[in-house]
Formats: structure tokens, C-alpha cells, sequence
């Protein structure tokens, strides 16, 4: 699938490993322990529904490469992320008549699979620590590489501002080196373009998510994109638009990580977060990413970061949170366990067992709150034939603790002031978005508001909730969103 088809779509990450089991056993899973618990391609199949009916439409699921075996320094490969063996898949996972059968049973649900892959690096464990590189691994293990020729001279990573570094020393530490490939090396690049290829259609793919995107030559990646032939989102771990936008020529997009720190920010740190650094990021991004931020994923949390909840719980404050990667340009992408209300802190608390949670959406308000904006999302996909090539906009707010996001049909209000906040937005005719006497309803809660007779609006909020306005026509016609509209 293009990135045009998935700008109508949103995406569901698991980590494999944590969100559903293939049997009838539910086994506890102690993240300190950085092990295997027991989630695989069968559990994700048995569960499809349970991510269909909150609304997404397509998964995103943790590399499926067969993995160093055992343990290492850092535990086990449980979130697949140190390949070995690119040939062979991970059979911790399933195998690969499961990946297939995961593929159709998506396809067959008319949703989609994104895969994450990896390919700066393959790891072996260091056969003796003592010893210099290269004779520091079993070369044989690393398949098809085999041999210390394929990869860069070993250095680690010190310094992120030095970029020759970033691209040719190597992630991770001596007791658990990540081995870097020699991206450079012409037989490297012509295994991995040939190996993505291979991947997405031996398993009817339609999307990747490009691991370690910045610790290669950006010129590596039109190539790579052009063999995978379906939508490239790369991981750029960075704060920074402009080192990031590059990257949006030769892979279709990156994930949203600048907007997201700026989110984070303004949503933990009480009425002194700075929203408007929100605004301040997304315009850049639109400024400068190839397509807008249009094929960005936009994300509150992942595998890398600490839940919103393990640093606020307030309900208000994290719902506002929630509501962001659904009323901006990018492409919705909610991690596991979010929905759950999950609270880990950093890796590897932060990859919790889905299935402690029973899979329960009964009295689970934020499994409501993300159902609602997935359905809003779509209804404003239908209603409104240009919102997904409308740019976000901001209108300016006199107060540092709210935030008001157009892009029509939607107006989204959002406040880091908390439950127990009062908030108030004001919206001048100036801005254009209304006629007089509009009625709006705020999709969160099916309330209404008038707009006056010049087409301004004033909106209030108790108890700090995020307010999410369509306009009622926007709703007529919707089967379930507000129906008595
Ligand atoms: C293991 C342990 C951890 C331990 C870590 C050092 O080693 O489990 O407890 O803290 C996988 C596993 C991890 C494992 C690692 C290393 O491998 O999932 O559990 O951690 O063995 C991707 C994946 C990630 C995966 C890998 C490796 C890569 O999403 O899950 O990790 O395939 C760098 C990479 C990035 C990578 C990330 C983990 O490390 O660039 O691709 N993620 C700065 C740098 C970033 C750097 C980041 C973290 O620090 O610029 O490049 O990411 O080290 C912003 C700045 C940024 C700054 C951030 C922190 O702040 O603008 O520059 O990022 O404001
Ligand atoms: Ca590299």
C-alpha cells in the first residue's frame, strides 16, 4: 500500500512478545526480566478483533527475523529488535505459515500489516570478551553477512553530533555490541535491497517501519524504498525537524518523534508545559518534510519511551494527550497497552503483558476515548474529501495552557490544566472557520456549542477535558458518532 492509502488509515503497535498469546494460557510476565513471555503471530490473529473494534485499521508489529539466541547482557531478543539470521524467521514468534496466516487474516478484515525492520545492525553475543575485534564473534551465526568484511570497523557510538559517526560506529556496548553493517559495501546493499524485497512479498507486507533509519547514508534508503514498494516510515530518533526532514525524500516519511517530545512535554509537566511548542513543531514540519507532515506517524508512546501514565495520571491530562495524534496531519499510531491505561516507565517497564489486562474494554474509558476518535477520524475522512490534504492550523489562545487545532471538519481544544482545571478557548470570527449560529458537537461527549452571530466561539471546559468539534452536519449522516445529532 501506497503512503497515500495509509493517510486513511490508523495503526495499532504491538510488541509481539507482549500483546496476545497463541493458547488458552495466560503466563505472568515480569518485564525486569527482559525475557520471552510468550506473545506470537497466532495470539495477534486470535485477537484482531479486539484492535478492530477500537477503531484501527492496521498493526504495526515487531521485526519477525530470527533473533541472537539465549541471553545476552541485555536479556533476551523478546522485542526483536537484534536480528541474526535475516533469512529465517524468529520461531519464538511463529512460523512462517502464522506471519502468512496473520497477513491474510488482516487483509481479510480489509486492515493492514506493517512490519518493523531492522537493518543497521545483526548481533551475536561477543564469544569472548577479552579478545580484539574482529575476533570477538562466530561470524557464521550472522547470516547471510558470515564474515567481519561486512560490517564497519568496530567503534560505539559516542559522540550524536559527529554524523560519519551515527553511521559507521556502532549502537550498543561491549557486552552486547549491535554489529553495524557496511552499508557502504556494495554486496551489503545489494543483500538487503533483495532481502526487503523478498520479505514484503513473500508476506503480502503494505507497510515497514524503518528501524535505526539515521545510523545509515541517507542515499542507501530511495533504493531500499523502491524494492519494498509499499509505505516507508523511518524511525529518526531525534527533537530536531530539520535533521529529520532529509530523510523524508528517500523513505516516505519519519515518525513524528520532534512533535512528540514537544507533546510529552506540554502534557507532564502540569500548566507550565508549553503548548504553543507544539504548534511551533508542526508548522515546521509542514515547512519542511517532503509532503507536509502528511505521512508522518504520529505517536503519545512506544516501545523506547516512558507511558504518559508512568509520569501523569491524571485523567484529563492524559486524555488530551491521547486525543493528539488524531486531530493532526499525521498518520494515528496508539501503542499497546495505552488503551489499557498502562503506566511502565522506560524500557523495559514499559512492555507490559497485554494479556493481565483480560482484554477487558468494558468500563475502560480510554478504550472508549480511543474508539470515539478513531471513529471521528473516519467520519471526517467521509465528510470532508479534503481534510486529509488540509494542513493543521492553530488558533492563537491568550492562555499558555490550551491549544486549539483546526483542520476541518475538526477543531480540537485541548488543556494540560487537569481535572481539576477549568479551561476556556475562544475562537475570533477572524479565523474563518465558522458562519454565525453554527452548531458544533464535541464528539467526546455529544454536548453542543453555538457559534455567534459573526461566526466567533467561545468554549468552556470543567473538570481540564479535551474537546474534539465537528460541526452537526459533519455528523448527520454518521451510523454511530453522536447519532442523536
Ligand atoms: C537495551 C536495554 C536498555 C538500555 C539500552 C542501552 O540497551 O534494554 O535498558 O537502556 C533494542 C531494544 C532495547 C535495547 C536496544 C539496545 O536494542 O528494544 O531494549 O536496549 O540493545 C530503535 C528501536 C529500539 C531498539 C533499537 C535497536 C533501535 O526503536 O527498540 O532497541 O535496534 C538510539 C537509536 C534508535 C534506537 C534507540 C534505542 O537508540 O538512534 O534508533 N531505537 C539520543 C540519540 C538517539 C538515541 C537515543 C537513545 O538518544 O540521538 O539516536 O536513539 O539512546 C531528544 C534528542 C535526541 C535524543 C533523545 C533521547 O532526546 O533530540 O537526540 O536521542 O531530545
Ligand atoms: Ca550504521
Amino acid at each position: 500500500a501506497s503512503a497515500d492509502d495509509w493517510t486513511k488509515r490508523s495503526i495499532y503497535q504491538v510488541v509481539t512478545d507482549r500483546f496476545a498469546l497463541g493458547n488458552g494460557s495466560s503466563p505472568s510476565c515480569d518485564t525486569t526480566q527482559k525475557k520471552y513471555c510468550g506473545g506470537n503471530w497466532q495470539g495477534i490473529i486470535n485477537k484482531l478483533d479486539y484492535i478492530q473494534d477500537i477503531g484501527f485499521d492496521a498493526i504495526w508489529i515487531s521485526p519477525v527475523v530470527e533473533n541472537v539466541q539465549g541471553t545476552t547482557t541485555e536479556g533476551e531478543a523478546y522485542h526483536g529488535y537484534w536480528p541474526q539470521n535475516i533469512n529465517s524467521l524468529n520461531t519464538n514468534f511463529g512460523s512462517a505459515d502464522d506471519l502468512k496466516s496473520l497477513s491474510s487474516a488482516l487483509h481479510d478484515k480489509g486492515m493492514y500489516l506493517m512490519v518493523d525492520v531492522v537493518v543497521n545492525h545483526v548481533v551475536a553475543n561477543p564469544t569472548n570478551t577479552s579478545s580484539v575485534w574482529p575476533e570477538t564473534f562466530d561470524y557464521s551465526l550472522l547470516q547471510p553477512f558470515g564474515a567481519s568484511n561486512s560490517f564497519h570497523t568496530q567503534c560505539f557510538i559516542s559522540d550524536y553530533n559527529n554524523q560519519t559517526d551515527v553511521e559507521q560506529c556502532w549502537l550498543g556496548d561491549s557486552g552486547l555490541p549491535l554489529l553495524d553493517l557496511d552499508t557502504e559495501n556494495s554486496t551489503v546493499v545489494d543483500t538487503m535491497y533483495s532481502w526487503i524485497k523478498n520479505l514484503v512479498s513473500d508476506y503480502s507486507i503494505d507497510g515497514l517501519r524503518v528501524d535505526t533509519a539515521k545510523h545509515i547514508r541517507q542515499d542507501f534508503w530511495p533504493d531500499f524504498a523502491s524494492n519494498a514498494g509499499v509505505y516507508t516510515v523511518a524511525e529518526i530518533l531525534i527533537g530536531n525537524v530539520t535533521y529529520a526532514a532529509p530523510y523524508t525524500k528517500g523513505l516516505d516519511s519519519v515518525l513524528d518523534y520532534p512533535t512528540y517530545y514537544a507533546v510529552y512535554n506540554a502534557f507532564t509537566n502540569g500548566t507550565s508545559g508549553n503548548m504553543s511548542a507544539i504548534a511551533d513543531l508542526v508548522t515546521q514540519s509542514q515547512n519542511q518534510y517532503n509532503h507536509g507532515a502528511f505521512y508522518v506517524g504520529s505517536f503519545v508512546e512506544n516501545q523506547d519511551n516512558p507511558r504518559i501514565q508512568s509520569t501523569v495520571t491524571d485523567q484529563s491530562i492524559v486524555k488530551n494527550a491521547m486525543t493528539w495524534p488524531f486531530i493532526n496531519d499525521g498518520i494515528p499510531i496508539l501503542y499497546y497497552g495505552q488503551e489499557q491505561g498502562y503506566q511502565g516507565g522506560n524500557d523495559p517497564a514499559n512492555r507490559e503483558a497485554l494479556w493481565l489486562s483480560g482484554f477487558n474494554t468494558d468500563d475502560k474509558p480510554l478504550v472508549t476515548h480511543v474508539k470515539t476518535l478513531n471513529a471521528a477520524r473516519k467520519q471526517a475522512i467521509s465528510y470532508n474529501s479534503s481534510f486529509l490534504t488540509t494542513k493543521a492550523s492553530f488558533v492563537s489562545q491568550s492562555s499558555t495552557s490550551t491549544l486549539a487545532v483546526s483542520k476541518p471538519p475538526f477543531l480540537a481544544l485541548l488543556t494540560n490544566g487537569g481535572s481539576s482545571s477549568s479551561a476556556s478557548w475562544s475562537i475570533p470570527s477572524s479565523a474563518g472557520l465558522y458562519s454565525g449560529s453554527e452548531t458544533l458537537v464535541d464528539v467526546l461527549t455529544c454536548d453542543t456549542v453555538t457559534t455567534s452571530s459573526d461566526g466567533s466561539l467561545s468554549v468552556s471546559a470543567s473538570s481540564g477535558l479535551p474537546k474534539v468539534l465537528m460541526p452537526a452536519e459533519a455528523l448527520s449522516k454518521s451510523g454511530s458518532l453522536c447519532s442523536s445529532q
